[in-house]
């Protein structure tokens, strides 16, 4: 493989050297911001044909497209900006990077250390920037033409890489001083340097791969031990993007059938996306909770597969059982805001069942057909009702989403209520797509960037978004137009400010409730739109959502659901509780 070198200059060489390991050790996507110290990368990423590098204006969005792009793929995606200001604006996309354990390689571009510290433009303390969220952080040598210093930069950057998969996929920070001239001025500072000896420090380089966590003997033995002494056993499928999604639902379907426990499974959770789950999915546990429907018995035995689901009748029903409760989750995290009487396993569920040995053949239980059956009761009576309903109510959205939309589409929830009603209202197996979602910091900001990042490496894209969440990441529109191919719709469910305040008991409180916690916003989305020349559209009534979700295009476009928010909060009661 000829490697891309540019030798130029110093910097040249530094940068392209740079980019030619990254590209070598597997990297294929960059997102670089605009600046003058971050030139030596900018040039070496814009130019290196084995990458796909994208220029982003704004460094907030730049790193939460970044993030999607990452989260999509799996795989590392390098996100380049200059010195100043422009590295604190990434910090949000890197606090959730390391909350959901995605891959970043945060590259920020800075002054050489005789330029600090002095008023010199454009220079702030960029060392350990974003605190203790990245899995390693550094500053680099400055750049020097020699093999030795070369073979440092080639050492680290195998090392950062790694760090970005290994043992927990998470951002990497690297701060990278440049000294002047930042442009590819040829002059005569790498004339000595022996080139075939540069090449061959990057002949043995080979794309890097996460290295999974094994179950211990001793972990698997206790669960065995656990599950065939329960009579009763509970799974609960939490929020989860598994590589494998067959694989992993798979896995989770036979630890459950192992044990003839009933499986909860989330919106955000492969489990309710994969129509062979659909019989022993149990979705609508959220209204079998709040119309006291939940069958009789508890559970001596919980098996938590990821994070917990967010629902708050669901927690609190788990919080007050006695019983063991083992969680299967990768990482290093602790999962469990319950403080509940838990084992974690850091493993994934496909090694823990693998470690099982051969599954018998499922023999449904009498308290997983009781779960079953009444939750196809709690399914069946929502079916009727929403499909009813003419009523533009956000929670429909979900369900519809459900039945429409094409096999294989990525879907993008954001939080806030559309996160809650896709967990109550989104019927299990009905539709095969793929859920994304940030929630490992449930912010509002950088919802449109991850979800176009998650589309750039998608066919079909959906983001479902409040319109608070939308317009905190306008910005994230200023990329649009690079959709090109993808196509992706914005769905804004827009109903005057921030639904979810509503159910919080400060909403009696008005003032300041209206202007200090809804913050309706005055602004006319489809304007927005126009500026970016970008298709946008108000739905009208159902059939004309549903019209528009068979409807094929390129590109980006908006459709905006206004709703009503009030109303709806007194619907999702009416309708969870059967009252
Ligand atoms: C960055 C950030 N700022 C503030 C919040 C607090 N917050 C949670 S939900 C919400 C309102 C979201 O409104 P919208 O996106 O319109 O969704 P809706 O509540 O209407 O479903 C806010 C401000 C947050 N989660 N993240």
């Amino acid at each position: 493989m000829e490697p891309h070198l540019n030798f130029a200059n110093t910097n040249s060489l530094w940068g392209s050297f740079l980019v030619e390991t990254l590209h070598r050790m597997g990297l294929r996507r960059a997102v670089v911001c605009p600046g003058s110290r971050s030139a030596p990368l900018a040039h070496a990423l814009a130019l290196h044909p084995g990458i796909e590098a994208t220029p982003v204006l704004d460094e907030r969005s730049a790193a939460f497209l970044a993030l999607g792009l990452a989260r999509r793929s799996g795989l590392p995606v390098a996100l380049v900006c200059t010195s100043g200001t422009a590295a604190a604006n990434f910090y949000p996309a890197i606090i959730e990077a390391r909350e959901s354990r995605v891959p970043l390689l945060v590259l920020t571009a800075d002054r050489p250390p005789e330029m600090r510290d002095c008023s010199s433009g454009q220079t702030i303390d960029q060392v350990k920037i974003f605190g203790h969220y990245p899995r390693l952080q550094a500053e680099l040598a400055l750049p020097e033409p020699s093999l030795k210093l070369l073979a440092y930069l080639r050492q680290t950057l195998r090392h950062a890489v790694e760090r970005t998969l290994s043992p927990v996929e998470g951002p990497v920070h690297l701060n990278i001083p440049f000294r002047d001239p930042l442009a590819p001025i040829p002059d005569q500072t790498t004339a000595d340097l022996d080139r075939a000896g540069v090449e061959a420090l990057l002949a043995d380089l080979v794309p890097v791969r996460r290295s999974g966590a094994a179950v211990s003997p001793d972990e698997t033995v206790t669960v065995a031990i656990w599950m065939t002494s329960a009579e009763r056993v509970l799974v609960v499928a939490g929020p989860a993007s598994p590589r494998d999604r067959a694989a992993y639902v798979e896995a989770v379907l036979t630890m459950a059938g192992r044990t003839g426990a009933p499986l909860l499974a989330d919106a955000l959770s492969p489990l309710r996306h994969d129509s062979r789950a659909r019989e022993q999915v149990v979705e609508c546990y959220d209204c079998l909770l709040a119309s006291d429907a939940v069958p009789p018995g508890v559970p001596d035995l919980v098996l938590r597969f990821g994070p917990l689901p967010t629902s708050k009748r669901l927690r609190q029903w788990l919080e007050q059982l006695r019983c063991p409760q083992v969680v299967i989750e990768e990482g290093d995290q602790n999962v469990d805001p319950l403080h509940s009487r838990c084992l974690h396993l850091r493993t994934s569920a496909e090694a823990l069942n693998a470690s099982l040995g051969p599954a018998p053949a499922p023999s449904p239980s009498a308290w997983q057909q009781e779960w079953q059956e009444r939750n196809a009761a709690a399914r069946g009576r929502l079916d009727r009702e929403l499909g009813a309903m003419d009523r533009l109510f956000e929670g429909k959205v979900p369900w519809l989403l459900a039945r429409h939309l094409p096999h294989g589409t990525s879907v993008f929830i954001s939080n806030s209520m559309p996160v809650r009603d896709a967990e109550f209202f989104w019927t299990a197996g009905a539709a095969q797509v793929e859920v994304f979602f940030n929630r490992g910091a449930n912010g509002i900001d950088g919802i449109l960037s991850t979800a176009m990042g998650i589309a750039m490496e998608s066919r079909a894209t959906w983001l479902v978004t409040g319109e608070l969440a939308f317009l905190h990441d306008q910005n994230g529109l200023l990329s649009a137009h690079r959709m090109g191919g993808p196509a992706m719709t914005v769905l804004v469910l827009n109903n005057g400010g921030g639904g979810i305040f509503h159910s919080l008991p400060i909403a009696q409180f008005d003032p300041p409730f209206s202007e200090f916690f809804l913050t309706p916003q005055r602004v006319d989305i489809s304007r927005i739109c126009q500026a970016h020349n970008l298709p946008h559209t108000h739905v009208r009534d159902w059939n004309h959502f549903i019209e528009l979700m068979g409807q094929e295009w390129e590109g980006l476009r908006v459709i905006e659901l206004r709703t009503e928010a009030l109303g709806d909060r007194a619907e999702r009661t009416r309708l969870l509780t059967g009252k």
